[in-house]
């Protein structure tokens, strides 16, 4: 087996004070940082949406932050602009270790599609390149902790084990946004994809 740690997200916006903050958010990077010793890989995924993106509440006339809209490939959350290309917020958080990563993996960057998941946009079929590069790697287990568990590690984790990954969560270095449920949601899809969720 050779183990990747996938980090999700952990980027100044989602964390306490950002446009699209999660509670506690940064309170979980020092004991990721620790973690990269530990693994054979470490893969970062950053949010990175052009201004006036789609899943931006703003770029709907009428509509306000965390208000569902239909799009071509479904339901989506409308958000508060965050992650904007190249601006502060979109940066890491400064605590984060992002000189031990090995690939940085934008997503987002696609002015219709939100992008979730570190596998596929939410259109579910557009792929980002991670699954090709973890496989000619010969990466076949991954760890996946960040932000927010109940949006991005979430779509990350099931899709990963679609795709035949062996996934472990570690829930306590992850923190959710929790939305009308999504975060019980989010455990139960997670199991349900065969994602193991541990707690150390
Ligand atoms: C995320 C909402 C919008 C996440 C990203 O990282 O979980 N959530 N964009
Ligand atoms: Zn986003």
């Amino acid at each position: 087996m050779t183990k990747a740690l996938i980090v999700i997200d952990v980027q100044i916006d989602f964390c306490p004070g950002g446009a699209l903050e999660v509670a506690q958010g940064d309170k979980i990077i020092e004991q990721i940082n620790d973690l990269m010793a530990n693994v054979d890989g470490v893969v970062l995924t950053q949010d990175w949406h052009p201004l006036g993106h789609s899943s931006f509440a703003s770029s709907h006339a009428g509509k306000g932050p965390y208000e569902l809209v239909e799009m071509s490939y479904g339901p989506q959350v409308l958000w508060p602009d965050h992650c904007v290309q190249g601006t502060k917020g979109a940066a890491f958080h400064a605590d984060l270790n992002d000189t031990a990563a090995d690939l940085i993996i934008r997503k987002g960057y696609n002015p219709k599609i939100d992008s979730y998941s570190a596998f596929y946009e939410n259109d579910h079929t557009t792929p980002t390149g991670l699954d090709g590069y973890l496989r000619t790697r010969g990466i076949t287990e991954l760890v996946l902790v960040g932000l927010a568990l109940d949006f991005c590690v979430n779509f990350s984790a099931v899709d990963a084990a679609n795709l035949g990954f062996k996934v472990e969560v570690r829930q306590d270095l992850c923190r959710a946004i929790d939305l009308n449920n999504s975060l019980e949601s989010a455990i139960e899809a997670m199991a349900a994809a065969g994602v193991i969720l541990t707690q150390t």
